[in-house]
């Protein structure tokens, strides 16, 4: 709620070797020049030879700060540092954060805070370890840096640190009139402040509730309201005072519910016209953080004909959830539960269960999220059952008011594709990775497969692709050529045509083509996943066509 656009000239950064820090952090420190670094920004695309660099740099920067009331608190956010940062400001150590996509602050003691002449500096260490999450393995390049803002806040002693407000869960939605809305507002100690005021002031509602503890609990109803959905992605501006602090956001209101086989959004069915999408941007070709990145990537979806993104496969910038709040496109989130991770430590579920409290405590009054996902294709077996059903209902007691998901793999049997991951039993809405055509047979394998879903939920595609490098043509059998991908994609078309009436979506795999280390081939690939519909210059392949016209087609009287 105290989100605030980055001024464009404020960018500037240093990492450097003599600075006077923690010694004992000094000793794996290996570098011995010096360079200018945007942050937000990573460091393998601000220089050729950062490329492929893995492991710590420094990073220094100067200011003045001015605090507008002596007597104010002041915090230090960083929106994201991958993966490790140790922040120190005036030599002195600040604190610690582990987690590459999600926010954290420390709060700044009066004692070190000068009015000029403040160093802040950050250690970040972007090395990957077995025991983290993500583990070494990912197919995604490893950007590392302060990836995301950094702002100095400042607040009153006495401030609202965070608030709630949706529709009440379960709410008939029949007639717009008189919704039932509820939430709270987190004060950060016992206040002196008799009361909390909600105001919004569009729809002329100014309502006080009594302070009896930290958290205020708030419940009352709109009068009328339009509801936030993809066609009217109408958002009203909230504001929330006390005595001593006041807060502004823009909330949209709507519900999204998995009833019986569908999912309902305001209480409509719903299908799902998603598209994953990787948090990297194009030509440019580093990670996506700005506002205008945001509107490009989510322009992109919008011209295939999306109503939903998935953002794989760890939380995005928080430009990307605001756009998608006022662009009207419906958000999967998730925390980079990726594949294998060790899943019998107790340490490694407590920093899994960090980034999921942080992703959605960042973004728990987005209207444009409506499914939080605890992980991708982690494989089936107990222990790793027990682990994710765990984050499941952390999910669940953090926000109540969403889905609950994963992507789930698919279990090929000779004739029959089953979906039968114990996972799928906890889980709102069943989603699960194919690549029939792609990683097995050819795509006309589609035209016989059989889908056997285990659970009377609703199910959703999460992934499906294949890989093309734009530009080079063949016939529809020559593997790596735009016609493969474009039958490819056909052939996926016409078997999601014949999916039972429990298909609620899918979001292929992906919008654009991104770096991997793992993508080798030196003819079709060279360091990049090329399943994207749009390659790393910006150009549609031809497969694009065929998804927006499935999408097109979707769209015409769904009312979603
Ligand atoms: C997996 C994984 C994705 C992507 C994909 C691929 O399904 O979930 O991250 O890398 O494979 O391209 O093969």
């Amino acid at each position: 709620y105290r989100y605030q656009e980055r001024k464009e000239n404020d960018r500037e950064a240093y990492w450097t070797t003599d600075i006077p820090v923690d010694k004992t952090d000094r000793k794996e420190h290996q570098f011995t020049d010096r360079y200018t670094l945007q942050v937000p920004g990573d460091w393998n695309s601000q220089a050729e030879k950062f490329l492929y660099y893995e492991g710590i740099v420094w990073y220094k920067k100067s200011f003045d700060f001015t605090r507008r009331n002596p007597a104010n608190k002041v915090y230090l956010y960083f929106g994201a540092v991958n993966y490790e940062a140790d922040v120190y400001l005036n030599g002195k150590k600040l604190g610690k954060h582990k987690g590459g996509f999600t926010p954290f602050n420390f709060e700044v003691p009066d004692s070190i805070l000068k009015s000029s002449g403040n160093y802040l500096v950050v250690k970040v260490d972007n090395t990957r370890h077995k025991d983290e999450v993500p583990t070494v393995n990912t197919d995604w390049w490893n950007y590392g840096g302060i990836t995301r803002d950094v702002q100095l806040i400042e607040v009153p002693q006495s401030f609202i640190q965070d608030y709630s407000l949706a529709i009440k869960k379960g709410a008939a939605l029949k007639t717009l009139k008189n919704i039932p809305v509820e939430g709270w507002v987190q004060l950060n100690e016992w206040q002196s402040a008799k009361e909390v005021v909600v105001e919004i002031p569009e729809l002329k509602i100014k309502k006080a509730f009594p302070v009896t503890g930290n958290k205020v609990a708030l419940q009352f109803n709109l009068p009328t309201a339009e509801l936030w959905s993809p066609q009217t992605p109408k958002l009203y501006n909230v504001v929330i005072n006390t005595s001593t602090d006041r807060i502004t956001d823009k909330v949209g209101f709507r519900t999204i519910e998995a009833v019986g086989k569908q999912v309902l959004l305001n209480g409509k069915p719903l299908f799902m016209r998603g598209i994953c999408i990787h948090e990297e941007i194009s030509p440019q070709i580093r990670r996506a953080y700005s506002k205008q990145d945001a509107l490009q990537l989510l322009g992109q979806a919008k011209e295939l004909g999306c109503n939903m993104v998935r953002l794989a496969h760890y939380p995005h910038n928080e430009n990307m959830t605001r756009t998608a709040d006022s662009l009207g496109i419906l958000v999967w989130s998730e925390i980079p539960v990726y594949w294998t991770v060790d899943f019998s430590s107790t340490e490694v579920f407590e920093k899994a269960r960090t980034q999921l409290t942080e992703m959605i405590t960042r973004d728990h009054n987005r209207a444009s999220i409506i499914i939080w996902s605890v992980g991708n294709e982690t494989p089936v077996n107990p222990v790793r059952t027990n682990f994710m059903r765990n984050l499941i209902s952390s999910a669940r007691s953090l926000d109540s008011t969403r889905l609950v998901s994963a992507a789930l793999e698919v279990n090929y049997q000779p004739g029959v594709n089953k979906i039968d991951d114990p996972l799928g039993e906890y889980v709102d809405l069943v989603a699960f990775n194919e690549y029939l055509g792609w990683y097995s047979g050819l795509p006309d394998k589609c035209r016989s497969a059989n889908w056997e879903i285990g659970y009377n939920k609703p199910f959703f595609i999460s992934e499906t692709g294949a890989e093309t490098q734009y530009g080079f043509h063949g016939d529809s059998l020559t593997r790596w050529s735009e016609e493969y991908q474009e039958w490819y994609y056909r052939e996926q078309v016409a078997m999601f045509k014949r999916m039972p009436d429990n298909f609620a979506g899918l979001s292929p795999w992906i919008l654009c083509d991104f770096r991997s280390p793992r993508r080798n081939n030196q003819t079709f690939q060279e360091g990049w996943n090329n399943k994207g519909l749009i390659d790393q210059k910006g150009r549609k392949k031809k497969a694009f066509a065929v998804l927006k016209e499935y999408y097109d087609g979707k769209a015409i009287g769904n009312g979603q």
